[in-house]
């Protein structure tokens, strides 16, 4: 090689290391120096439309995991599989072809959408993910591109569309939960290595394409698909056909509102593409996990997806591990709303279409506690405030109201606020009693404690309104007047 040919080749490798260096060192909120892209992110901030407003505001959703896989409840042959019960045909002691005959024990005879839907309704719930097909490829709605689906079950009729009705009955918007990855379909793959391959697979697009149309044709009240199972290579390399389908099916339901999990960019990017731009409306990858930071989710919408028991989506046979109490999962939302997220909780139904023992308590007591302090929840969101360790505040997006959501009570009962420079406490009260006065003393510069009486807190969190004022140059009390 000559010299000048090395010398060129070592300082394009310098600028291409530097460059990604300099690219690692941006924080994605900065504008980045763009990788050209024809199917990255297509909107720059976040969906300011009428319908991504109502998402945003919504605070609380249900999740619900339901399928065949409800039946084999996370056992097969009196052993135990270790991992999340829908995905136990995966599992190698479970024979596929066993597996894939259980469609015709699935008879839901006690499933009663309406009581599925009071129920989501008294915990609180905004909204609603219902999966229509999980991994395994069974259709809960009568599909006309498989008979893998619940028209060849002894049950017959549709689940989907009295789902829907019921629940929008109760004022509880639908999403569709659907999972690209279907282990049923012989065209799916995980990677294209054969021309085979590639041949197989056009036919499971043209599959997938299908089933997602019918879907929106069937349910065109849905708000939203929340797609699933888009992980593999072979649909990393479909950033072309998944940009496609995602432009028809904001044509057919205008507004629709679909997550980061579904299109790879040009490179096989989700969630992020290569410019560390969010892709679709809002993001999906906080799962099981919740962010501790505004910082980290990045000025994007989000949703935190969570499970009662560790890893357990559909129905399972016995709970084992830690299961979250209301409190626990009570906390994580209020973490997700003061973080501007959505917290949206999963229950798995059984084969027989009812809710077990320890979901129907967590329904009620949700519930309590949202119907006395859903004030502080729904249309709220993030508030710079100086995060204290009692708990997070969060803020009223159109009346600006301002709360203290409390989990962690010092043993002193001195709730400490730190105000932004130039914002005063004034007075401090109890949501579900504004007669309860707390006056909060100030100790530094815009700081104070609000004493609570330690013995009258009941053990549940509770929620304080604050009222604070701006400060004027001289000293004097700005009117801060409410947003509208
Ligand atoms: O594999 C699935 C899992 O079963 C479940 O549906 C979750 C829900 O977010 N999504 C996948 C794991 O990321």
């Amino acid at each position: 090689m000559s010299l000048r040919r090395f010398v060129l080749g070592t300082l394009l490798l310098l600028s291409v290391i530097s460059a990604e260096k300099v690219q690692a060192q941006i924080p994605h909120s900065q504008p980045r120096s763009s990788v050209a892209l024809d199917h990255g992110s297509h909107r720059l901030g976040r969906r300011t439309d009428q319908m991504m407003e109502r998402w945003r505001n919504y605070g609380l959703g249900q999740f619900i995991h339901w399928g065949v896989y409800s039946i084999t409840a996370g056992r097969w042959d009196g052993k135990d599989y270790p991992g999340a019960s829908s995905w136990i045909r995966s599992w190698s002691e479970m024979p596929k072809e066993a597996y894939d005959q259980l469609y015709q024990q699935f008879n839901p005879d006690r499933f009663d959408p309406k009581s599925w839907a009071k129920q989501a309704k008294t915990m609180g719930a905004k909204y609603m993910i219902i999966t229509t097909k999980h991994h395994d490829g069974f259709c809960l709605w009568p599909s006309k591109y498989t008979k893998y689906d619940i028209a060849s079950t002894p049950y017959k009729q549709d689940l989907i569309g009295p789902m829907v009705e019921a629940y929008e009955a109760e004022g509880i918007d639908v999403y569709l939960y659907f999972s690209v990855m279907d282990w049923n379909h012989p065209g799916f793959r995980t990677e294209l290595k054969t021309s085979k391959d590639r041949e197989a697979y056009e036919e499971f697009k043209t599959f997938t394409r299908n089933q997602i149309l019918e879907l929106l044709e069937r349910y065109p009240n849905t708000k939203g698909i929340w797609f699933d199972g888009t992980w593999d290579a072979a649909w990393k390399e479909q950033a072309v056909f998944a940009d496609k389908l995602e432009t028809e099916m904001r044509e057919m339901i205008p507004g629709i509102i679909i997550g980061s999990r579904f299109r790879p960019d040009d490179y096989g990017n989700r969630h992020f593409d290569s410019n560390g731009d969010l892709m679709g409306d809002y993001e999906q990858g906080w799962e099981r996990k919740l962010p501790k930071t505004i910082e980290e989710v990045k000025g994007n919408d989000w949703d935190c997806v969570m499970t009662v028991p560790e890893n357990q989506w559909g129905y399972h046979y016995d709970w084992k591990g830690h299961v979250k109490s209301s409190f626990e999962l009570i906390e994580m939302l209020v973490r997700s709303v003061s973080l501007d997220g959505n917290f949206v909780l999963n229950f798995g139904p059984d084969r027989y279409g009812e809710f077990r023992q320890e979901e129907r308590k967590l329904f009620a007591e949700i519930g309590d506690w949202m119907e006395a302090n859903q004030e502080a929840v729904y249309d709220c969101g993030y508030l710079n405030w100086e995060k204290q360790d009692w708990g997070y505040y969060t803020q009223d997006r159109n009346t600006g109201k301002i709360y203290m959501v409390v989990f962690n009570m010092p043993i002193n009962g001195a709730l400490r606020v730190k105000t932004p420079e130039k914002v005063q406490l004034d007075k401090v009260y109890g949501l579900k009693d504004p007669s309860k006065v707390y006056v909060p003393e100030e100790i530094h510069k815009d700081e104070y404690f609000v004493h609570y009486p330690v013995e009258k807190s009941s053990g549940s969190p509770f929620v304080l309104v604050i009222e604070s004022s701006l400060v004027d140059k001289e000293g004097g009390k700005a009117y801060q007047k409410p947003k509208t």
